[in-house]
């Protein structure tokens, strides 16, 4: 005969455990040069904080021939910049408001964000 508790107890390490979603650490808040990769992957890091009232410029360098992030968008601010390899781009980001700004490649994939706090 099966015993119920044979079964109960995957169910509970389950929710105890290995289904837990696990919660990455928020991203440091950022101010001043804030250096984004460009890669296979798209952008690393995908989420930057900045703090809000600081100045604080992203600065793309793209580092993969084999991306298709070869210019970033920044809709919300008029912003569609190349990126040429190896090349450093600067786009500065306003911090006077607190909101959240969505960055992409040139045919809007990989969204990423940028949160003014
Ligand atoms: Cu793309």
């Amino acid at each position: 005969m099966l015993r119920p508790s044979l079964f109960a107890a995957p169910l509970l390490a389950c929710a105890l455990f290995s289904c837990k979603k696990t919660e990455l650490p928020p991203a440091p808040l950022q101010s001043g040069t804030v250096p984004i990769a460009v890669t296979d992957e798209g952008f690393t890091p995908s989420k930057v904080r900045l703090e809000k009232g600081k100045p604080a410029t992203l600065v793309f360098t793209r580092t993969s021939a084999h991306t298709c992030a070869e210019r970033v968008k920044f809709k919300a601010l008029n912003v569609d910049e190349a990126l040429p390899l190896q090349t450093p781009v600067s786009i500065k980001v306003p911090t006077e408001t607190a909101q959240t700004l969505t960055f992409t490649c040139g045919m809007d994939m990989y969204a990423s964000s940028v949160v003014v706090e």
